[in-house]
């Protein structure tokens, strides 16, 4: 195909479950193409992907990694996703604007389950996409077993696309079962073809079977030939994986070992031939016909010296540095590889570009040289619900400002990071994806903005409320000198139901209190009530001012507010106090096979289950409706992800208050105490 037009840059991004071998296989990539002399190894920490501090250290991706390099003159965009499910917004942003995503997983059919949430990702939103089953040095499983697996997680169907030859134990090779032809692994250099041999011609021909027949689900024609037994041409076929791969019709599986180079230029080959070219991605995003430049921002950084870059791929048209998009004007178009940046004067249709100092813009927002976002264009996905917190604080008191700052820069840079400043326990919380998640962004705000912080489990806004009334009589009389004060008054404590709040009412006739003094009674009242007998903001009581007297020169309003909070404070213990928690309306989601084990985690949980049932769109998934206490949410991701193979998660919201009686009120009570005592 030398007599073709040079292709425009088309991007592959690499997701998979934690550990399955994608930075590893990044770097085999970038070597087998040129762009690196030399492969860095996860051990050594000198890969292109995990170039950040946090990463490095955790022998983890944490971020997206963007690599540029060449095949066979065709420009290519790789990504290299983190695969924690922590991390999976990185992925999710990158896999908006990509060409195909390649699902890099490892050959063990328990493990299936890990693979589950990504491809949902990618089948609800159509992306194109080939699996990748990679450390088959390694694999003790069958293929097929392995492909059984898969497909039970898959909505659309797999078409395997090799077959492994074995020599004992080892991997030494494949056929492809396209081109019929076999190959042996040459580490660091390209596979040799050899024979098909003999022993592989059963287990060759039945793949083949089944390849050709699903292919045939799409095709009236191929379905036609192998009905009447003719063999369709190796272009046809693969000329119909091109086509069913761009529409997401099928997701086509390849074998490797990344760390080993095997497999790797089959890969590539698989990647240059059947990606769609960039139509198909900027379709997807709702983008079509001709017009200005457009540019879709997938990811933002804030770096300490050379500022904020978002990374941005061309939809549509070619941009030049020092244009002017949505009213910020570009300062310096990079290139990327990990964390080194290379300038470049101009980028066309379908590169990934890092736009230097484009401070109001974010991360999902679509560019153009007019500032109007095309007609059509697709919203970008919300960001993942938060699932975990931490209750921050800056050690230095006065870095509080600066804090603030380097939060806003930290959830722009990761969307599914968010601030919550909680107005019931004045503190200021951190939600996000998980432990290590937040873990990773406390490091990030330490090593980036110089910034210490400590971190806790957030409080529970607890409350309290009353069972019974009283009446109360609050007198503050003070004589000092000239001026005195003079406050007095009769108040009935009552409770209401749950949820009415605080009701305050004028009972007085005759005027036994001037009405000016009326709202400091209120004030007065309203204060005593942040903090009741417990040690808690008090709820769903109804104060009523029924008498009082006053003194026509000591009488003001601090004094009737004064003798407000004294009848408070002496008649709220009386009125039989107690404790309230809030408790929440969880939905769990699992996949079936885990409910009976997520209904044992909400009763341990205190919790109470309201009902289960399929998850609409979810194939195989449950959701678990139940009441469960604020309290028992903290670390309840935790649990839920550690009994499914962390794919489990849940959603929340408030419900209502409930009593809380007994020991764990006491303990509330007491720790609530010791709090005020030292504060
Ligand atoms: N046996 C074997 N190990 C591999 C292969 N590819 C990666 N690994 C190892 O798997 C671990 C995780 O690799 P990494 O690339 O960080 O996985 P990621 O989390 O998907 O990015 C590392 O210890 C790699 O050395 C492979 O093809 N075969
Ligand atoms: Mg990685």
């Amino acid at each position: 195909m030398a007599d073709r037009k040079p292709r425009s840059p088309r991007t592959a991004v690499l997701v998979g479950p934690y550990l399955s071998g994608k930075t590893t296989l990044l770097e085999s990539l970038l070597a087998a193409t040129g762009a690196i002399p030399r492969k860095g190894t996860i051990k050594e920490g000198n890969t292109v992907g995990d170039s950040s501090a946090e990463a490095r250290a955790r022998k983890m991706s944490v971020e997206i990694n963007v690599a540029h390099t060449k095949f066979l003159d065709d420009p290519w965009t790789v990504i290299d996703c983190p695969g924690s499910i922590e991390f999976a917004q990185e992925a999710h942003n990158a896999l908006m604007v990509a060409d195909v995503a390649v699902v890099v997983c490892e050959a063990v059919p328990d493990r299936a389950l890990t693979v589950a949430p990504i491809l949902k990702f990618l089948d609800d939103h159509n992306i194109p996409h080939m699996m990748f089953i990679n450390k088959m040095d390694t694999a003790a499983a069958r293929v097929r077993d392995v492909l059984e697996a898969f497909q039970a997680v898959s909505e659309r169907p797999l078409v395997l696309r090799q077959v492994p030859i074995r020599k004992g134990d080892a991997i030494t090779g494949y056929v492809d079962l396209i081109s019929r032809r076999a190959y042996e692994y040459k580490p660091g250099h390209p596979s040799a073809l050899i024979t098909v041999p003999e022993s592989m011609a059963e287990r060759e021909q039945e793949a083949r079977t089944e390849l050709l027949e699903t292919l045939a689900d799409f095709d009236d024609k191929l379905l036609e030939q192998l009905l009447e037994d003719i063999q369709p041409s190796p272009q046809d076929i693969y000329a119909q994986i091109s086509k069913d791969l761009r529409k997401d019709l099928i997701v086509p599986v390849l074998l490797g070992a990344g760390e080993h180079d095997h497999g790797v230029r089959r890969l590539l080959k698989a990647l240059r031939h059947d990606t769609p070219e960039l139509d198909a991605a900027a379709e997807r995003r709702g983008l079509s016909g001709t017009g200005e430049p457009v540019v879709q921002v997938f990811k933002t950084y804030h770096a300490a010296h050379s500022g904020k870059l978002s990374v941005a791929r061309v939809l549509r048209g070619s941009i030049k540095d020092g244009v002017t998009l949505n009213g910020s004007r570009v300062a310096g178009l990079h290139h990327m590889m990990g964390q080194t940046l290379s300038k470049h004067g101009e980028a066309v249709a379908g590169d990934v570009v890092g736009l230097g100092r484009m401070d109001p813009i974010k991360t999902g927002d679509v560019l153009t040289p007019s500032g109007t976002a095309p007609p059509g264009i697709q919203p970008w996905p919300a960001p993942l619900v938060p699932v975990y917190s931490l209750a921050v604080k800056a050690e230095n008191r006065n870095d509080e400002v600066k804090l603030s700052g380097a939060m806003a820069k930290m959830v722009e840079e990761d969307p599914s990071l968010s601030i919550d400043h909680s107005h019931d326990t004045h503190e200021m919380v951190m939600w996000g994806q998980g432990e290590i998640h937040l873990q990773v962004a406390i490091e990030r705000i330490k090593s980036k903005y110089n910034l210490k912080l400590t971190s806790a489990r957030p409080k529970v806004p607890y409350k309290e409320t009353i069972k019974k009334g009283t009446k109360q009589h609050g007198r503050h009389k003070r004589q000092s000198g000239g001026h005195g004060q003079f406050g007095d008054v009769h108040i009935e404590i009552k409770h209401l139901s749950r949820g009415k709040g605080f009701e305050f009412r004028n009972a007085i006739v005759g005027g036994a209190i001037p009405r000016n003094f009326i709202p400091s009674v209120e004030e007065g009242v309203i204060d005593y009530l942040k903090r009741g007998p417990l040690g808690f903001t008090v709820v769903d009581v109804a104060v009523t001012l029924t008498d009082g007297s006053y003194h026509a020169v000591d009488s003001s309003d601090m004094a009737f507010k004064t003798a407000a909070r004294i009848a408070m404070t002496e008649g709220m213990p009386k009125c039989d106090p107690v404790l309230l928690e809030p408790i929440c309306l969880v939905t769990i989601s699992v996949p079936n096979e885990h409910t009976s084990k997520v209904q044992r985690v909400i009763s341990g949980r205190r919790g109470h289950i309201l009902g289960f049932d399929a998850k609409p769109g979810w194939k195989g998934w449950d959701e678990v409706n139940a009441h469960m206490p604020q309290s028992d949410l903290h670390d309840l991701i935790i649990e839920l992800r550690s009994i499914t193979q962390g794919v489990g998660s849940y959603s929340w919201k408030f419900d209502h208050l409930a009593e809380l009686t007994g020991r764990l009120a006491d303990k509330v009570i007491g720790e609530q105490a010791q709090q005020a005592a030292a504060s």
